[in-house]
């Protein structure tokens, strides 16, 4: 099945960029349940782009108006991969879209799947130093969905990292949990990446202060130059 029908779709629903990955890309992945993948062997990654204003006036803690987009892009992201399943299985298909951010275990802070890993194999962005998927287009600034099916669609490749020599991310995180490794594809894990105790600690922290209620924080999305304001063509992307 040509990938375009169902982009135009996901871009007629909302969606600012939309890649397809080939689940053998994700063989080993954690899932829960651990059979999650089975009977599915395509993936759609959705993004949907951040507010600028609404990052730009992020310091170094969430704002109660980030933690209200937050809420918003996620209800949005949720909307969008309802309308991509109902469309999948209009067409035959099976498709089960997950949560864009349900957090199913917090012992060690994990989901379903990965949006990241699938949006890395689908080519939405490569995986930064801050652990964040980076897009060419909005860097960072991106939340994430993804739709499982067993529709064969033509599927796309990851991109390459064009992380470099920066260390923006890690020079503004407020507590240092950033290592400022750089990784060819994706990282094997999170500590290989981040001081990941240190990172939850302070948006734990965060989720306490007035008007958030959320384990949110924004600063290594705003202190990447790929997401800051540079003139951006003018019209919805695909991932390639
Ligand atoms: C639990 C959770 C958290 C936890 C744990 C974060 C973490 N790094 O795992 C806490 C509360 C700390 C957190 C913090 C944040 N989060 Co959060 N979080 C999630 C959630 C709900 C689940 C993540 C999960 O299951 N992690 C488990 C680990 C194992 O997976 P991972 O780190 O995602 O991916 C690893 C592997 O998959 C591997 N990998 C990648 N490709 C491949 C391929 C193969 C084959 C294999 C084997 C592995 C592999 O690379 C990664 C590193 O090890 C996701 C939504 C979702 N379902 O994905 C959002 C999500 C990851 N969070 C997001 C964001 C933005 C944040 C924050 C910036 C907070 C904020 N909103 O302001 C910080 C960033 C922290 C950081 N620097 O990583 C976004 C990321 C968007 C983006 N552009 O990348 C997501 C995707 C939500 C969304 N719907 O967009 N989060
Ligand atoms: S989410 Fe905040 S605490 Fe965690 S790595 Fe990014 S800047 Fe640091
Ligand atoms: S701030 Fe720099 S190092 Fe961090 S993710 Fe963006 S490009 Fe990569």
């Amino acid at each position: 099945m040509n990938s375009g029908q169902i982009k135009d779709f996901a871009q007629q629903c909302g969606a600012d960029v939309v890649g397809v990955a080939d689940l053998e890309r994700l063989q080993g992945i954690h899932t829960n349940p651990p059979d999650l993948l089975q009977g599915y062997s395509r993936a759609v990654s959705v993004a949907i782009r951040l507010a600028d204003g609404v990052i730009n006036a992020i310091e170094d803690r969430p704002t109660p108006l980030y933690q209200q987009h937050y809420l918003k892009v996620n209800a949005l992201l949720d909307d969008i991969a309802l309308r991509i399943c109902q469309y999948l299985q209009d067409l035959g298909s099976t498709a089960l879209p997950i949560p864009a951010s349900q957090i199913l275990n917090k012992k060690d802070w994990t989901s379903y799947i990965s949006h990241k890993a699938v949006a890395i194999a689908a080519g939405v962005g490569w995986q930064g130093k801050s652990l964040l998927v980076v897009n060419p287009d909005f860097g960072p600034r991106i939340r994430l969905v993804t739709i499982l099916t067993d529709a064969p669609i033509q599927t796309d490749s990851p991109i390459k990292n064009r992380c470099g020599r920066c260390s923006y991310c890690s020079d503004a995180c407020p507590v240092g949990a950033i290592k400022n490794v750089s990784a060819t594809s994706h990282y094997a894990s999170r500590e290989e990446a981040l001081h990941f105790q240190k990172c939850l600690e302070r948006v734990l922290e965060n989720s306490q202060r007035d008007y958030i209620e959320s384990p949110i924080c924004g600063v290594c999305i705003k202190a990447c130059p790929w997401g800051r304001s540079r003139k951006r063509k003018n019209r919805k992307q695909y991932s390639l």
